[in-house]
């Protein structure tokens, strides 16, 4: 089979760089300045002021940016951030993605558009189908859509040759019918955008704590002596989130962050909402900042715990034993591996500064409360569970889970990731979940593990997988390997995607495409003249209600509820022993449905109402009965391993301030100085020096893995503070270094932020 002529990887020219020094703090008037001209240039004046007067209030529309819970209390100043504001700009912008635009841009030439290109393009209005051999996109209804769809899975010799891809932003009701109608074709291949985020997460939960997910919730951090932010970018990815560091600081509570970059957020917090946030000083956030080496935070960490030991054992009152003997198991064992490890070598692995790191052990040995939060900076690494379970170790020796003003907070990215994966959206098996499915719809789901993103991607690229379906998100930008990604997609004989906006997905397709564009968060979804609304999970377990209010985009749109059921139908026909077309109709009815197979969900539609319910979760109350035991789970972690032979650096790849995982909202990076590029790699001014490269050279970077290399090209170095041997660079255009086979124990996450790499000098007369 030929393949279409596609730049996979798309262009790699540079955009005119002008530098400036990195900010030292977050937020502020800057801060409500950029969001303004973002939502003006993209809605104009009224739909802008009509839209954010809306957003997270709650008869608004929750926000589409990330995970972060609304406070109880909503204020009339705007409950939203600079960058909610460039998520919902991005969404409600009034640019089009029409029929016309495909016939006058063919797959060829908009494959070699940027991503920020591609996405700038507008919303998508109709659905459109790519035959096999064009080049161009071409309208189709809705019906024959999913008829095409129907005919390609019944052609298949097993229901395992498809996938079915999820990212976060899809509302609970459309990820539950989506699972569902998964389970019910007969295969678990549910690949999701947590497979690449923070599945370590959840997997070193569950197995120590028995939940996958975090045990605080929003008003804990008034009540905390102590916030550790580990690996994480509050200011750029949650930035609603130093409201309640602030609270924190207010409440005198003290924050350690761990970083291998001094973010600038985490240094000091203008809130526009407070008269000192625009005209004064704001509040400084970071009492203690430990510069960690990229992927030495379990050494760091043991390194902690080593010290808290000794002072226990000198003078006691370090650890809650009362806790410790009463509610956990393993730690004879732990405190015994601890032994093994010498300080002065964890001190020189981990790269911390040995006086700030004696603060911080005296801060933590006098106090009870403390709650860790982490994101990627600790997912994405082969030892990310472990990381995780290092951060619970620690929080169990000071007995600070399941009390006020303590627990573990991993911080979520997509808005309702976690509520995708509460109804159903796994690639595991659960015999309970499987039984819960026969008795609510009489059918016996498979028993037959599915695969996860790594895994899909290879069963593509080796033919063994034939149809990809994707219920939002950007697969092939979003994950590794970009190359071998596009060569797995464009090997199927059908890929599908359920969007809201065009690509680099649609653009390296299967022999035969199909874009069906969808509604959006802010947009109303009326169905025979009767407003319906959604329900999402923010990342402390709260479900909520969310009402989108702006008029759509296009009058072509279907909602992602009646897209899945209209590929369910059509795959089942009408005899079908489940009532899709009702289903697809009726969100009340779904959430009937959800109830019936999960629990926490009893009178859902009514308790989702005015700010929503809570989920039950054990660990939020200190209750570790179920578990195996009784009892909650020290572990003992390993220590990293990266010998560095063929590469001289550990590349992590980060989020700029402008851009939405593979959604490009601009091309600045504020915070950390960098305006109008993407392709900048930041590397300590020292190794700059060793290796001859001054401000802006241009290199490219090469990973080598199994012999293999890989190339990200066109890149310019920025001297940056970031610890000797580390580099930092911007995701999607890194991931063509990261080979597919490459991920974390147990989560299978991909290594997105410790790739060994070297840099190599591209030759040319001037720089730009
Ligand atoms: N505006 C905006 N908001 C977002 C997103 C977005 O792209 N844009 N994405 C959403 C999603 S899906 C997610 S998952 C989250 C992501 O939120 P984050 O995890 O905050 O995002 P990253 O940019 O990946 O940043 C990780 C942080 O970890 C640090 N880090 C890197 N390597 C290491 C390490 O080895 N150890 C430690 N301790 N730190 C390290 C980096 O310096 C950086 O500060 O944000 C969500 N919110
Ligand atoms: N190297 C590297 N790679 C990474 C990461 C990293 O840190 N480093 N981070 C990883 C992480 S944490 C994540 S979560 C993944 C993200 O992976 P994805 O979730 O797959 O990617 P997104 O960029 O969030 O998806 C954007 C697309 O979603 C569609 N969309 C937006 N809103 C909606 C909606 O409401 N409904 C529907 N149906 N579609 C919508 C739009 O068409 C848009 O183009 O990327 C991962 N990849
Ligand atoms: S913190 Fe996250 S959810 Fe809240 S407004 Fe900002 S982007 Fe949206
Ligand atoms: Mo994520």
């Amino acid at each position: 089979m030929s393949r279409r002529k596609v730049s996979i990887v798309g262009p790699d020219h540079f955009t005119d760089i002008k530098l400036g020094e990195p900010k030292e703090f977050a937020a502020g008037l800057p801060a409500v300045k950029v969001a303004l001209d973002h939502a003006l240039k993209e809605m104009g004046l009224l739909r802008s002021i009509a839209t954010l007067s809306k957003l997270n209030q709650k008869d608004g529309f929750d926000c589409p940016g990330c995970a972060w819970p609304d406070p109880e209390k909503r204020s009339s100043l705007g409950e939203f951030c600079e960058n909610g504001v460039k998520a919902i700009a991005e969404e409600a912008t009034t640019k089009r993605v029409t029929a016309d635009f495909f016939k006058q841009h063919s797959v060829s030439e908009m494959s070699a558009w940027t991503d920020y290109e591609i996405g700038k393009s507008g919303r998508l209005t109709d659905p459109m189908i790519l035959k096999p051999g064009s080049n161009h996109y071409e309208p189709i209804s809705w019906n024959d859509a999913f008829d095409r769809i129907a005919q390609s899975l019944r052609n298949l010799k097993n229901p395992n040759e498809a996938l079915f891809y999820t990212s976060g932003r899809s509302s609970n009701e459309a990820a539950f019918l989506y699972g569902l109608f998964v389970r019910a074709f007969g295969t678990n291949n549910m690949p999701d955008c947590s497979n690449m985020c923070h599945e370590s997460s959840g997997v070193a939960l569950g197995e120590t704590l028995g939940i996958g997910k975090g045990s605080v919730t929003l008003e804990d951090f008034g009540d905390a002596e102590v916030v550790m932010v580990i690996g994480q970018n509050p200011g750029t990815n949650h930035p609603r989130m130093l409201s309640a560091l602030e609270k924190c600081k207010e409440n005198g509570g003290k924050i350690v962050a761990i970083n291998p970059l001094k973010e600038a957020g985490l240094l000091r917090f203008k809130n526009p909402q407070h008269v000192n946030g625009v005209v004064g000083g704001g509040t400084s956030l970071t009492d203690h900042f430990l510069q960690v080496k990229v992927n030495q935070d379990v050494a760091l960490l043991k390194l902690i715990l080593k010290k808290l030991a000794r002072l226990e054992a000198e003078r006691g009152n370090v650890f809650d034993r009362d806790f410790i003997n009463t509610k956990t198991q393993g730690l004879e064992a732990l405190l015994a591996d601890l032994e093994n490890y010498d300080d002065q070598t964890l001190l020189l692995q981990s790269g911390v500064d040995a006086v700030v790191l004696d603060a911080v052990v005296q801060l933590l040995a006098g106090k009870k409360r403390i709650i860790i939060c982490w994101a990627m900076g600790l997912t994405q690494h082969k030892n990310g569970v472990d990381n995780i379970k290092e951060c619970v170790n620690l929080l169990l020796l000071k007995g600070s889970i399941g009390k006020k003003g303590a627990g573990t907070c991993p911080v979520r990215g997509h808005s309702n990731v976690q509520g995708d994966r509460t109804v159903g959206i796994t690639h595991h098996v659960s015999p309970k979940l499987n039984e819960a499915y026969q008795r609510v719809f009489g059918f016996v789901p498979p028993a037959q593990q599915g695969l996860d993103v790594v895994h899909s991607i290879k069963a593509m690229h080796e033919g063994k997988a034939n149809v990809f379906i994707a219920l939002g998100g950007n697969f092939l930008s979003a994950a590794s390997d970009t190359v071998y990604t596009g060569e797995a997609l464009q090997n199927c004989e059908l890929t599908v995607s359920i969007s809201t906006k065009l690509n680099r997905t649609h653009l390296v397709p299967g022999q035969t495409s199909l874009i069906l564009p969808t509604l959006g968060r802010t947009e109303q979804d009326l169905r025979d003249g009767k407003e319906r609304f959604v329900t999402v999970e923010n990342s402390m377990g709260r479900v909520h209600q969310s009402h989108g209010r702006l008029t759509p985009s296009s009058t072509n749109l279907m909602s992602e509820p009646e897209i899945v059921a209209g590929i369910a139908k059509a795959y089942f026909g009408e005899s079908s022993s489940i009532a899709w077309d009702a289903l697809g109709k009726d969100y009340d009815l779904v959430r009937e449905k959800i109830a019936q197979v999960f629990t926490g969900f009893n009178d859902y539609t009514n308790r989702s109402k005015d700010g929503g319910f809570d989920l039950p979760n054990h660990t939020r109350f200190g209750d570790f009965s179920k578990l195996p035991g009784g009892r909650a789970s020290f572990s003992l972690c390993k220590l990293p391993n990266h010998s560095l032979t063929d590469a001289r650096f550990l590349l992590t790849t980060i989020r700029s301030h402008d851009q939405f995982n593979t959604t490009i909202y601009g091309l600045n990076d504020r915070y950390r100085g960098i305006h109008n590029e993407r392709r900048v790699v930041f590397i300590n001014p020292d190794d700059a020096r060793e290796l001859g490269f001054t401000t802006l050279d241009r290199v490219d970077l090469v990973s080598h893995y199994a012999g293999k290399k890989r190339r990200a090209t066109n890149f310019l170095i920025v001297p940056y503070d970031i610890p000797k041997g580390n580099l930092a660079a911007y995701f999607p255009e890194t991931n063509v270094l990261i080979p597919n086979d490459q991920f974390a124990d147990k989560s299978n996450t991909p290594i997105s932020k410790s790739v060994e790499v070297d840099i190599e000098r591209v030759l040319v007369e001037t720089a730009t």
